[in-house]
């Protein structure tokens, strides 16, 4: 039952089905299927799906579109969800996070945001094709103690090299960790770049940015 629900969430979302996707992430939850579980069992496993096909040929950009407005839908109504198992949390530290100029991908970049926040991070999300000097000025802002760089595209990815370069210009590479992240991204283009750490997934920056906070 559950496999079945999960497997019917991410076909609908690979054929762009909002409604439906909507619906059966609805059932999902009232069968007491945790939200997290949907993510990651469902939708980002519909994701790749549907990016491997749009890389063959075999899908285009419309079924992209729908995709990422699909996920968008689904995501609004887990994220509630998120936030309620973790309503007492202490705040841990300060988190900006964005994607790169010349990046218009947000799925992953905000599904970062909501774990981090749901697990005590205080949270400013600058957006996406986030021009560099608006990164700076955040971080110097709001004192931050973490940046979070979200890239997609090999061709954007590389913002996130200047963005460290710029950091050190005014100063404050000292002050604030950088992780980064997104689908060409890597532990090896991390260390490259002079990243402190790089995530392959929300939960798995939640446990980066807690180690990076100690
Ligand atoms: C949906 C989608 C779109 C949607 C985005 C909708 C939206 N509102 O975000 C739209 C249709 C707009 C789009 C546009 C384009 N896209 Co697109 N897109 C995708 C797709 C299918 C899924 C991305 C996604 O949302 N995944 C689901 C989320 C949950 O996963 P995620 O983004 O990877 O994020 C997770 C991790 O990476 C990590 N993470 C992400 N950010 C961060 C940040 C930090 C700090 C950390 C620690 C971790 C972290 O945690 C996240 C959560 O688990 C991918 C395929 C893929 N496999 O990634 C292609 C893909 C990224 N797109 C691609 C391309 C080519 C494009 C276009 C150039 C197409 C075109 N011809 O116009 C444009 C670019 C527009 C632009 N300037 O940005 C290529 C990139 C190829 C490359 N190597 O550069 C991909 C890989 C598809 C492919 N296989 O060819 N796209």
């Amino acid at each position: 039952m559950v496999t079945d629900l999960l497997a019917d969430i991410k076909e609908n979302l690979i054929n762009g089905d909002q409604e439906r996707t909507v619906e059966l992430t609805k059932i999902a939850l009232e069968n007491g299927i945790e939200p997290m579980t949907i993510v990651n069992s469902a939708l980002a496993v519909g994701m790749q799906i549907v990016g491997d096909r749009y890389s063959t040929g075999e899908f285009f950009l419309p079924n992209l579109v729908a995709a990422g407005v699909t996920m968008q839908n689904a995501l609004s109504i887990l994220e509630p969800e998120l936030q309620a198992r973790h309503e007492e949390v202490q705040r841990v530290g300060k988190v900006v996070i964005g994607t790169v100029k010349g990046d218009i991908h947000e799925i992953g970049k905000s599904l970062v945001a909501t774990m981090l926040s749901c697990n005590g991070f205080e949270v400013y999300d600058v957006g996406v094709d986030v021009p560099t000097e608006i990164f700076i000025a955040k971080v110097a802002e709001t004192e931050a103690d973490l940046l979070g760089l979200s890239a997609l595209l090999t061709t954007t990815m590389t913002m996130q090299r200047q963005i460290i370069e710029e950091l050190e210009k005014a100063d404050l590479r000292d002050r604030v960790k950088v992780m980064v992240g997104g689908a060409p991204v890597s532990g090896e283009w991390a260390e490259s770049i002079g990243a402190d750490g790089y995530a392959e997934d929300a939960m798995a920056a939640v446990r980066l940015a807690k180690l990076l906070m100690q």
